[in-house]
């Protein structure tokens, strides 16, 4: 029986959860990147094995990349893009010569994931993530101040916000700015408003098409290396799956995979599916898109979300949330029994509980909060693979 890879993220030496608990959350594999070195620079080889070593020490396996930042000249086709091409080939190279074989990426224009509230109380104490609309419109209109951000948002998102807006005082509103901006963990950058307005510019004559023009351009030149190496490069879907800040987004829904696999048909062009990310749009289906695009998933993000009519949506616990994860449960490990192979899964965000919330962590990746998903996704496999009868 080809069971999930348990995986974990792991941040590196100051990340709060360290690799001695990620061995005892039962997990074998490590997810994690090179974070110090700079977007669109070579990971050399010394630097990839002398990570792989400290993991390796602690019994554990660097398994999965993420991610190997795309630098946003890749994504524009501006200024050195071609040298940042040619260093993600040499990366690529470097990693599957120190045997790791999996990298995921995404396509987000400047923003990685975004959120507006890292502390949202759940009604049993613990904190969770949370997007919540009014608050998002607000900054873009009141704090951004985006030159035709007006015209975006229908009259009655435009009054929500104004009063959203007016009951948040000054602190209330940096705290708003530096969510949005300072970038979540793994984003790898943080813009002042400035900064950020100036990232935006960048994108005026870039809409869907071109975007996802880039993409494929990118995929060209870097798959037949991967290829070559046997690595595969795993996209993450856009968080949230629409568009943000008049920027394009490319990789929401199955259509958008579907696009990407027909341009680009080398087996290193692969899929990471993040149902957090997905579900956040009532028209995916994560069970569907696992069964559908099952020969290109080379990683699982599980997490659930659950949105509600305005527009806003919270991380919830994972068997509450809008996503079936036992359905998605139950389509990997049939694409598993029918691939041969184990896929790594990870938990993805999970709440801050029990001993999380008197200590610093990174936003999404607590101790408790995922152990708890882990420990639910594990329980929950061996239920499907006991009724699968397969031993
Ligand atoms: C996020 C992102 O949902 C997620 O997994 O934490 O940081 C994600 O890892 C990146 O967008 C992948 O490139
Ligand atoms: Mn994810």
């Amino acid at each position: 029986m080809y069971l999930m890879k348990e995986s974990w993220r792991w941040y590196g030496p100051d990340d709060p959860v360290t690799l001695d608990y990620i061995r005892q959350a039962g997990a074998t594999d490590v997810v994690h990147a090179l974070h110090h070195i700079p977007n669109g620079e070579v990971w050399p080889v010394e630097e990839i094995r002398r990570r792989q070593e400290m993991i390796a020490g602690k019994g554990l396996v660097w398994s999965v990349v993420e991610s190997v930042p795309v630098h946003e000249h890749i994504k524009t086709r501006e200024g050195d893009f071609r040298r940042y091409i040619r260093n993600y080939a040499e990366t690529i190279r470097n990693l599957a010569e120190c045997g790791i074989h999996c990298i995921t990426y995404n396509f987000m224009p400047v923003l990685d994931w975004t959120r507006t509230d890292l502390s949202y109380r759940m009604p049993d104490g613990s904190l969770a993530l949370r997007f919540e609309r009014a608050a998002f419109v607000a900054f873009d209109l009141f704090l951004l101040r985006r030159p035709g951000a007006f015209g975006e948002y229908s009259e009655e998102e435009v009054a929500a916000a104004s009063e959203r807006f007016g009951a948040m005082d000054e602190s209330q509103r940096e705290e708003l700015v530096r969510t949005i901006l300072a970038g979540l963990p793994g984003s790898e950058e943080s813009f002042t408003l400035d900064q950020f307005r100036a990232e935006l510019e960048r994108y005026r004559y870039i809409g869907k098409e071109k975007l996802r023009e880039n993409l494929i351009l990118f995929l060209k030149e870097v798959c037949p290396v991967a290829d070559e190496c046997s690595c595969m490069l795993v996209i993450h879907p856009d968080d949230p799956p629409y568009s943000i800040f008049g920027l394009p987004r490319i990789m929401s829904c199955a259509e958008d995979f579907r696009i990407l696999a027909a341009a680009v048909p080398n087996t290193s062009n692969g899929l990471c599916l993040c149902t957090g990310s997905l579900g956040v749009s009532a028209g995916n289906d994560c069970p569907a898109m696992m069964l559908e695009f099952g020969d290109r998933i080379g990683f699982v993000h599980l997490r659930s979300t659950k949105r509600d009519s305005e527009g806003n949506f919270h991380e919830a616990d994972l068997l509450d949330g809008d996503v079936d994860v036992y359905a998605v449960m139950k389509a990997l490990l049939e694409v598993q029994q029918r691939r041969g192979v184990r896929i790594p899964l990870r938990p993805d965000h999970g709440h801050q509980m029990c001993d999380d919330l008197s200590r610093r962590s990174n936003p999404g990746y607590s101790c408790y909060g995922r152990l708890r998903s882990l420990a639910e996704l594990r329980g929950m496999q061996a239920g499907i693979a006991g009724n699968m009868k397969i031993k």
